[in-house]
């Protein structure tokens, strides 16, 4: 990327946002990325995270095939906390939380790769802008079974909330997102939705983005 990702491209990407690591797989995570893709999603974060997540080099190893996916269907392949491992890897980004380093720091390390940051009231995304932050994810939105300290459920209120406070960042609401939920989701104001065990736990991640992506269609043309 040579400049800065535009808030425009930034809101294209997050339309549908697949988040996994191994532990939300059944099957090769890199094939569920695989399928995912041919379904059409937008934007991939590795997470490797939880209960048996991997370390060292199997974890490299297995960021390096989700990314070579992400790199054939010419879709942005961000990385969770681990900006060393981002930088390693020549990725197109990465996603931090509130407990991670802060957002300043990493936009320094980062140079222009896309950086998102968890925000969850209006103050925590202030901040995440003036630090450069690209896109802000919101949540948890509904309750969740795929984050171990997953804060407080918010509802789709809060993305109604940043609206009405001026927060025009580009929004991705996470948390217990399902197809059904989609609508809700983009009517409250969310540019897209960030979504693991939906896709991860389907049967077929391609049949499952397909029908995340009729709904974000349907949904964000009677908005915009
Ligand atoms: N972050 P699922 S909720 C990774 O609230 C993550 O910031 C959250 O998984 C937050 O789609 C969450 O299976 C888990 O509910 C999302």
């Amino acid at each position: 990327m040579t400049g800065r990702v535009t808030p425009e491209m930034m809101r294209q990407y997050l339309r549908m946002y697949l988040v996994l690591g191994s532990v939300n797989c059944i099957v090769e995570p890199s094939r569920v990325v695989q399928d995912a893709l041919a379904g059409g999603t937008t934007m991939v974060q590795f997470r490797e995270k939880g209960q048996g997540a991997l370390v060292g080099e199997p974890m490299i190893r297995l960021a390096r095939r989700i990314q070579a996916e992400c790199r054939q269907a010419g879709v942005p392949f961000i990385v969770n906390d681990d900006v060393e491992l981002a930088l390693k890897l020549n990725a197109d980004g990465v996603h931090i939380g509130q407990d991670d380093e802060s957002a300043a720091s990493v936009r320094e390390r980062i140079g222009n790769r896309i950086l998102g940051v968890s925000a969850h009231s209006v103050e925590e995304a202030r901040r995440a802008i003036l630090h450069g932050a690209d896109y802000l994810g919101i949540g948890p939105i509904y309750p969740t079974r795929s984050k171990d300290d997953a804060k407080a459920v918010q509802g789709p209120a809060i993305l109604r909330e940043m609206h009405e406070a001026g927060i025009h960042l580009p929004i991705v609401g996470i948390g217990g997102i399902t197809v059904e939920r989609v609508e809700e989701v983009i009517g409250a104001g969310a540019d897209g939705v960030a979504v693991i065990s939906a896709v991860t736990g389907a049967e077929s991640a391609r049949e499952a983005v397909e029908a995340f992506i009729g709904k974000i269609r349907c949904a964000t043309e009677r908005i915009f």
